[in-house]
C-alpha cells in the first residue's frame, strides 16, 4: 500500500467461531423473511427510522467513497398523487404493448398489472438517484465511479435495515423513470434508478407463492 492518511479497524467484534455461525443462522432467519410487498397500510412510521435506514445504507461501499447516491423522500400526498398517475401511465403502456410476450409471461406468477394503489398508500416512498458527476463534497463535479454497482448495494443495505425495522418494502421500478427528477427536483445529471415504497404491510396483504421459491445454496454457489 502507498501512504496515506489511516486510523486503526478496531470495530469489528472478535466472536468465536460459534458466535459467528448463530448469528450466521440468526440473520439469514431474519432476511429470509422479507418480501416485495404491494399492500401497504397507511399508518405513519417516525421519521426517525427512515432517517437512521438512510444513514445505514449510506456507509455502503461505493466508488472512491464519492458515495453517488441521493434519496428523495417524498411524504406529501399531492407529490404521491403525482408520482402515481406518473408511473401508471407508464405501466400500462408497459402492460399493453411494450413488453415483450416473454417478459409478460415472467410477471404471471406475480400477478403484477398497471394499477399502483400502494403509490398513495405507503406513507413514504424513496427515489433513489445514481449520480454520475459529483464527488465527495457538496457542490464537486467531477467523475463518479461504479456508479450503478455503489448504488445498488446501497439499495441493498436500505432495504435490509428497513427489514430489521419491522417495514416492508417494494423496488418499483416505472419504465421509463425519468419524470422522478422533474417530480423530486433533481439535476438532469441524476439517473433514477426505483423507488422504493416503505411502510407497514396491509393487515390482510398477500405475496406471491413465486416469490417464495429461492435457489439453494448449491445452485447460487460454487466453492473452488
Ligand atoms: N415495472 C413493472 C413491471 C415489473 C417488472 C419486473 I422484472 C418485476 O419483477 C415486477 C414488475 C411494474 O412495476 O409492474
Amino acid at each position: 500500500m502507498k501512504p496515506h492518511d489511516t486510523l486503526p479497524y478496531t470495530q469489528l467484534p472478535d466472536y468465536s467461531d460459534a458466535e459467528r455461525i448463530a448469528r450466521a443462522h440468526d440473520f439469514y432467519e431474519t432476511i429470509k423473511t422479507r418480501r416485495s410487498c404491494r399492500y401497504f397500510a397507511p399508518d405513519p412510521v417516525p421519521r426517525e427510522v427512515i432517517e437512521q435506514a438512510l444513514l445505514a445504507a449510506g456507509t455502503a461501499p461505493n466508488g472512491a467513497n464519492h458515495q453517488p447516491w441521493h434519496f428523495a423522500v417524498i411524504t406529501s400526498a399531492e407529490k404521491k398523487a403525482a408520482l402515481r398517475v406518473a408511473a401508471e401511465e407508464e405501466e400500462r403502456a408497459f402492460y399493453d404493448g411494450k413488453a415483450s410476450d416473454e417478459w409478460l409471461d415472467a410477471l404471471d406468477p406475480l400477478g403484477t398489472d398497471a394499477d399502483k394503489p400502494f403509490l398513495e398508500i405507503a406513507p413514504y416512498l424513496i427515489v433513489i438517484f445514481a449520480q454520475r458527476k459529483g464527488g465527495i463534497e457538496p457542490g464537486d463535479a467531477k467523475q463518479n465511479y461504479y456508479v450503478n454497482e455503489s448504488v445498488g448495494i446501497a439499495t441493498g443495505m436500505l432495504i435490509t435495515a428497513l427489514h430489521d425495522a419491522g417495514l416492508a418494502t417494494l423496488t418499483h421500478t416505472p419504465n421509463p423513470m425519468k419524470f422522478l427528477n422533474e417530480l423530486c427536483d433533481r439535476p438532469a445529471t441524476e439517473k433514477p434508478m426505483m423507488v422504493l415504497v416503505v411502510g407497514k404491510p396491509a393487515p390482510d396483504a398477500t405475496i406471491p407463492v413465486h416469490a417464495t421459491l429461492k435457489k439453494p445454496l448449491d445452485q447460487i454457489s460454487s466453492w473452488l
